[in-house]
């Protein structure tokens, strides 16, 4: 089998759970229920939860464990996506190449579908916690700690005043990335880790390639930006307009391979690892 099948197989297999997860609500608006799934079930690479899947079945554990929590983290991203395209926020009527949820909803939908979303996210945790082990709850609880006021929440609180901003500085926008876009990264990876109760050795490793694929993700998508020639891409601070486009590359260079590196030493065969290759080379 290719990559691309089994990557598609993949996505596949968390699409359904999403799916079959959202049908099964029972006595949602149907305009809500509609937004739900047009939201979460509208394409993206499902970098976040694959990771999540994939840490915990490197590491022994049955993927059914795993993926109550990367449907939770889907919904997460989701969330984050449909409310920073609002106008208040990015003001984006693009999301994957379709109508984001507010042109398509409207803006008072797009607020409760990304409400909604992150409640189910909690709901779907939390039935995993009612009747599994602890690590199903210090699972969730890293979830919750990166996607809220230690994280995600908190760096989109920061990225919305920094545009204006003079002389943003290298380290202060990477404290800004650790938040908006490592944190939900590092959420997926820790908690897969978590799941499979990996030991600590290997959890310090897990935690240094959440932060290098998380700033050469970040990097990454800066760069794509750029090809996109997005109107606000030179507007904000990136690290192609703070570095300059050979010191970028560098630098998403050094992050990628090190991540590489720690991925590969668990496994070279792994999926992560061509994964990886796909999303860097
Ligand atoms: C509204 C609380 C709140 C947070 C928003 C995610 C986010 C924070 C903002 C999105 C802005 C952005 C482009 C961030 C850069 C990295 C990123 C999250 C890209 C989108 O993720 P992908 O490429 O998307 O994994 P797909 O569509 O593949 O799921």
């Amino acid at each position: 089998m290719s990559f691309s099948d089994i990557y598609n197989d993949k996505i596949k297999n968390i699409d359904l759970y999403i799916e079959n997860y959202l049908d099964g609500l029972d006595g949602v608006e149907p305009t809500l229920s509609e937004s739900l799934k047009y939201s979460v079930l509208n394409g993206g690479k499902r970098l976040r939860s694959i990771l999540c899947t994939e840490i915990c079945t490197l590491f022994g554990k049955d993927i059914s464990v795993a993926l109550p929590y990367a449907a939770a983290i889907e919904f997460i991203h989701a969330y984050s996506l449909v409310h920073d395209d609002l106008p208040s926020m990015d003001n984006a009527d693009t999301r994957r190449g379709m109508p984001s949820c507010h042109k398509k909803f409207g803006e008072g939908n797009a607020v409760l579908t990304g409400d909604a979303l992150l409640n189910l996210a909690y709901e779907i945790m939390c039935d995993q916690c009612i009747n599994g082990d602890v690590n199903n709850v210090k699972a969730m609880k890293v979830i919750a700690n990166c996607a809220g006021v230690y994280g995600m929440v908190n760096g989109q609180a920061i990225d919305l005043k920094l545009p204006h901003c003079d002389n943003v500085t290298e380290s202060q926008l990477v404290r800004l990335i650790e938040q908006k876009t490592m944190a939900l990264i590092r959420a997926s990876i820790i908690s897969g880790a978590i799941l499979s109760n990996c030991d600590e050795n290997k959890m310090k490793l897990l935690e240094e390639y959440a932060y290098n694929l998380g700033l050469a993700f970040q990097i990454r998508d800066d760069f794509e930006d750029e090809e996109e020639d997005l109107e606000d891409a030179n507007d904000c601070p990136n690290f192609l307009n703070i570095l300059g486009k050979d010191k970028a590359k560098e630098k998403l260079d050094f992050h990628a391979n090190r991540a590489y590196e720690i991925i590969s030493s668990f496994d070279k065969n792994s999926f992560l690892c061509e994964f990886h290759k796909k999303l860097f080379n």
